[in-house]
């Protein structure tokens, strides 16, 4: 028993030194269909290869989640009052997980620098509703 489980904290740690930081991320609430939410397992991780696993759980509505870059976490991402979206022109666009259909899941890797990013859904009025999330990347 004690054997078996040293031999598995190995290959834990084995894993761990090679693969992407691997970033559980939840669009929407199962218990409310127009919930705008974005939850991650995980806040902050170590700069290099980050892949995150985008699930929307939603049962009714379209989401997806793009990482920005941002200054700090309390920049203000510009807004597009009539789109009711935030410009993607003028942010600093890293990569998405788009359109996930209700139920969807989709993988996004990035290799990720020290720094502060914001997580957002850009779906039509999301964002202002509450669909983003703030996320650190660490030396
Ligand atoms: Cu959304």
């Amino acid at each position: 028993m004690r054997a078996w489980i040293v031999a598995a904290s190995v290959l834990a740690m084995m894993g761990a030194a090679s693969a992407a930081t691997v970033v559980a991320v939840k669009l929407g609430d199962p218990a409310d269909p127009k919930a705008m939410t974005m939850s991650v397992d995980k806040t902050s991780v170590k700069a290099g290869a980050v892949q995150f696993d985008v699930t929307n759980v939603s049962k009714a509505t379209v989401h997806e989640m793009i990482v920005v870059s941002v200054k700090n976490k309390d920049e203000k991402l510009p807004v597009d009052a009539k789109k009711d979206q935030v410009d993607e022109s003028k942010i600093k666009h890293l990569g998405e997980a788009a359109d996930l259909d209700p139920g969807q899941m989709k993988s996004l890797t990035l290799t990720l620098k020290p720094g502060a990013y914001f997580l957002i859904c850009n779906q039509t009025g999301h964002y202002m509703q509450g669909m983003k999330t703030n996320f650190t990347v660490t030396k």
